[in-house]
């Protein structure tokens, strides 16, 4: 090949090469240029057959263009690897002005029910209360008799108990009408001092504009050598006060009756009614709210626990009650109706839930 020839290879090669438009028709040229069989490559295998005085300035001359052409290569791999580069981030550009897709989390909302006994077991937590649970059917032991109420008690009557069928050992399970029987087992299993909080859902057969036949209660006993009702009145103004979000509360405890505690006491809050709300820690007007009092010494017996050595105290709140008093939901009813505009309206974003960390609210 003369020199010419080899010049015009040399330029028909670095144009083809200028021309290549991405890395895989490069890649191309490169094969066929100086591949095993390419054409530069061919010629520098012709070196072996040439008369060893043309061999030095021909195989400088073929090297030339092969030198050459490598550079040219690289050179374009370079500038095509850097557009290739560009364009896939141009491809994954994001605009981060867009605002955010609504999500699950912006969906779903709390059910107000969930938030209030959150905020309840938080304050009780805090006060050094466990949270225990229990099932929801029951035994009759559990749930009445060994809390003072035995069979023929009137007491079972008033509670409108769900029963189940006799079953093979003659017992007839219920659907716990307090979470009372939480606590029983809980003494059945550990020994004092206890303290802990049994939330969650009850069952009575009821059912009007203020009763559901199932709804919520928490229930705190607290069993020491020890405990007596200034622990009890100085728990609930506490847990009152955290609660409902004021420095200072006014209660009033009113004597009453349960067949499990003695003695026994409902409790009112003062509140004061302005417009359509109800502010909690002023004015002159009682809400009752819970009841409680110290344990009766035949549930202590019905649990083998010495009542001259131990006693304690109990109290029982209903949650959606409080629910309806906290967030202003006006009927119970709609709690449990499933409405989705309604939880809409009244439930919690889980991302915004007000916690006593954050100030409850
Ligand atoms: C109310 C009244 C109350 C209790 C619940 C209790 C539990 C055990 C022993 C003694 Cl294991 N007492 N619980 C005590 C007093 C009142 O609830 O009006 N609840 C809405």
């Amino acid at each position: 090949m003369s020199a010419s020839e080899l010049d015009t290879l040399k330029a028909e090669l670095l144009e083809t090469i200028a021309s290549a438009s991405d890395l895989s028709g490069l890649e191309e040229v490169r094969v066929g240029a100086l591949g095993k069989k390419g054409r530069v490559s061919a010629l520098m295998q012709r070196l072996g057959s040439m008369p060893p005085e043309e061999r030095k300035s021909y195989g400088q001359a073929v090297n030339a263009v092969k030198v050459a052409i490598s550079e040219a290569l690289e050179a374009k791999r370079a500038t095509l690897a850097r557009a290739a580069t560009a364009a896939k981030l141009a491809g994954e550009r994001v605009d981060v002005t867009l605002p955010v897709r609504e999500g699950p989390l912006a969906e779903g909302r709390i059910h107000p029910v969930s938030q209030v006994t959150e905020e309840l077991t938080e304050i009780f937590a805090d006060m050094g209360f466990s949270i225990a649970e229990g099932p929801d059917i029951e035994t009759d032991f559990n749930n009445f008799t060994a809390l003072n109420i035995p069979p023929e008690h009137p007491a079972r009557q008033d509670h409108d108990t769900f029963y189940f069928g006799e079953g093979a050992d003659g017992d007839r399970p219920v659907l716990r009408t307090h979470t009372s029987p939480v606590q029983i087992r809980t003494m059945l299993a550990h020994k004092p001092p206890l303290r802990i909080i049994a939330p969650g859902r009850v069952y009575r057969c009821d059912s009007d504009q203020t009763h559901t036949p199932m709804f919520h209660q928490i229930e705190g006993l607290v069993i020491d050598e020890e405990t007596h009702l200034g622990h009890l009145k100085w728990v609930l103004e506490e847990f009152c006060k955290a609660f409902f979000e004021v420095p200072e509360v006014k209660m009033r405890f009113r004597a009453s009756h349960f067949p499990f505690t003695e003695p026994s006491m409902e409790v009112d809050i003062g509140y004061a009614k302005v417009g359509d709300e109800i502010r909690i820690g002023e004015g002159d007007q009682w809400l009752e709210i819970l009841g409680c009092g110290m344990v009766h010494p035949n549930v202590l017996h019905a649990v083998d626990l010495d009542s001259k050595k131990y006693q304690g105290f109990a109290f029982g709140v209903g949650i959606d009650r409080l629910a309806m008093l906290k967030y202003g939901a006006p009927d119970l009813r709609a709690f449990f109706a499933g409405d989705l505009r309604w939880l809409k309206h009244y439930g919690f974003l889980p991302l915004s839930v007000p916690t006593l960390a954050g100030g409850l609210s």
